[in-house]
């Protein structure tokens, strides 16, 4: 007996379960047939002291090859969906959309078909941060005309693929390869360009997701009948002390604000304050334009709400202090540009997970639920994101086994307390997979994966057997937790 006959913490009928990946995290061949570089190929290959252990993706979990083996994963895991990106330059080796690659097109449609015949829906994310070199080398993200080289990407890929898939994310986590990319030089495409760069991408990002949504929307839609959305991920921020809200709105605006205040909210456009702080910075520094770049009112009305539901990555949490100018970082842990005047920390009682930027909050994904629904209305929300970083810790995981339970605990409040419409949870992730600038340091996975080995075996962890038990009995309320058939 698995379930627990009694208790209060079922989730909805119809709420469901699934886990992500990322194309450059977990498929390696990284040059195997046509496939051309991506920006993260190109950095990884050129800064190998980038990353922690000098490691890179060109083989990673070796999903390329081992996708049958994540298929039989997701199904012992019992998994609703299961979500993963597109690699663009493996289906289109030459970014543009007038040359498409026949072994991309198969690999795909292979995992698509794989995944449904064990009746697990894919769910596509179209972008999650490996833009095409040669895109790049035409200026990427800065480069207007990327809303329509992204678009006719987008077209093909709901044109080979939509027949099976009915939910598509745009663009994973624009704040990354925005923000903290051209904020830091850290990330692809390794550009530093401090409230510039990062303006111009969050601008072409915004159209982008825009002009894919409304393609959807007018030439797709009326025979799939699926839904399209980005993911944003966004921190919850909690004022240090009573003198510290109004900063802390303000906060919340540049970090959740920039990429939803123009698709969620009603009036659309860039949020007022961040408009108005970033005009004021500049003027005092003596531009004549601000270095957020305006929407027209036709951008605007284009952007307005192209979405079906909210995505939402949560990880974690930092409280907001006003800052003298010498204490002033970001909305994140790194130093670079920030226009406002913020300090952020954390509260000495959230702990540190395995990596820097990680302290585990999970009330603050309850509290993030409600002010999205505050701020943007009542819409559908998927987290299409959580989960928790750990060093190699083997597969005893009793603090990811925590973390789960602890977030599903406070979206389930969401949902029964604040009638916050929450339809899926995704774990963050199936697998251990290339962990960006951790490379394979921090493990994300309910599967340890052996990089030891070249087959790149995959072993279930404690917190792989707590989801399935939880998928299972599709409530919180656990006997016992699933302890074979994994
Ligand atoms: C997300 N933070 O990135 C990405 O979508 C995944 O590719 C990644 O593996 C996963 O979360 C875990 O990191 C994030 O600083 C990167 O709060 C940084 C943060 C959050 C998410």
């Amino acid at each position: 007996m698995v379930c627990a006959v009694v208790g209060g913490r079922d989730f909805p009928p119809g709420f469901k379960f699934g886990a992500a990946t990322a194309a450059y995290q977990i498929e390696g061949a990284w040059n195997v047939s046509d496939k051309s570089p991506s920006v993260w190929d190109s950095h990884v290959h050129a800064n190998p002291d980038r990353i922690i252990d000098r490691s890179n993706g060109d083989v990673a979990s070796d999903s390329y090859y081992k996708w049958k083996d994540d298929i039989e994963i997701a199904s012992k895991l019992g998994l609703h969906f299961y979500r993963f990106s597109i690699a663009w330059s493996r289906l289109l080796p030459k970014g543009f959309a007038n040359y498409i690659s026949e072994d991309g097109k198969k690999y795909y449609n292979d995992l698509i078909d794989g995944l449904l015949e064990k009746g697990i829906e894919p769910l596509i994310t179209l972008y999650h941060w490996d833009l095409p070199q040669v895109l790049q080398d035409l200026g990427g993200w800065t480069n207007p005309l990327i809303s329509d080289w992204f678009a006719d990407y987008a077209r093909v890929a709901y044109s080979l693929f939509g027949d099976r898939v009915k939910i598509w994310i745009t663009l994973n986590e624009p704040v990354m390869f925005c923000d903290i990319a051209y904020n830091t030089g850290a990330l692809a495409p390794g550009v530093y360009s401090p409230g510039r760069g990062s303006f111009l991408c969050n601008k072409h990002s915004m159209i982008a997701h825009a002009k894919a949504y409304r393609i959807y929307d007018e030439e797709f839609r009326p025979k799939y009948n699926g839904k399209v959305s980005l993911a944003n991920q966004i921190m919850w921020f909690e004022p240090a002390t009573e003198d510290d809200v109004e900063i802390t709105e303000i906060a919340r605006q540049f970090m959740a604000g920039m990429y939803s205040h123009p698709i969620f909210s009603k009036e659309g456009g860039w949020p007022p304050v961040m408009e108005r702080i970033i005009a004021e910075k500049s003027k005092k520094e003596g531009l004549n334009h601000s270095r957020l770049p305006p929407l027209t009112q036709e951008e605007i009305e284009l952007i307005r709400g192209t979405y079906d539901f909210f995505g939402l990555n949560f990880y974690t949490s930092r409280t907001v202090l006003t800052a003298k100018e010498e204490e002033k970082i970001g909305p994140w842990p790194y130093k670079g540009s920030s226009d406002i005047d913020v300090h952020l920390t954390v509260k000495p009682e959230w702990k540190n997970a395995g990596t820097k930027w990680f302290f585990i909050y999970p009330e603050g994904l309850r509290k993030l639920l409600v002010w999205l629904k505050k701020e943007y209305g009542d819409m559908e929300i998927f987290i299409t994101e959580n989960g928790l970083a750990s060093y190699d810790i083997g597969l005893d995981d009793h603090d990811r086994v925590e973390y789960y339970k602890e977030h599903l605990e406070q979206v389930l409040l969401a949902i029964q307390e604040d009638e916050v419409k929450v339809t899926a949870y995704t774990a963050w992730t199936l697998i251990d997979n290339f962990e960006w600038l951790d490379g394979y340091r921090s493990k994300f996975g309910l599967y340890q994966v052996d990089y030891e080995d070249p087959e790149r075996k995959r072993t279930p962890r404690a917190s792989a057997h707590y989801y399935a038990s939880v998928i299972k009995c599709h409530s919180l309320d656990i006997d016992n937790i699933i302890s074979d058939e994994l």
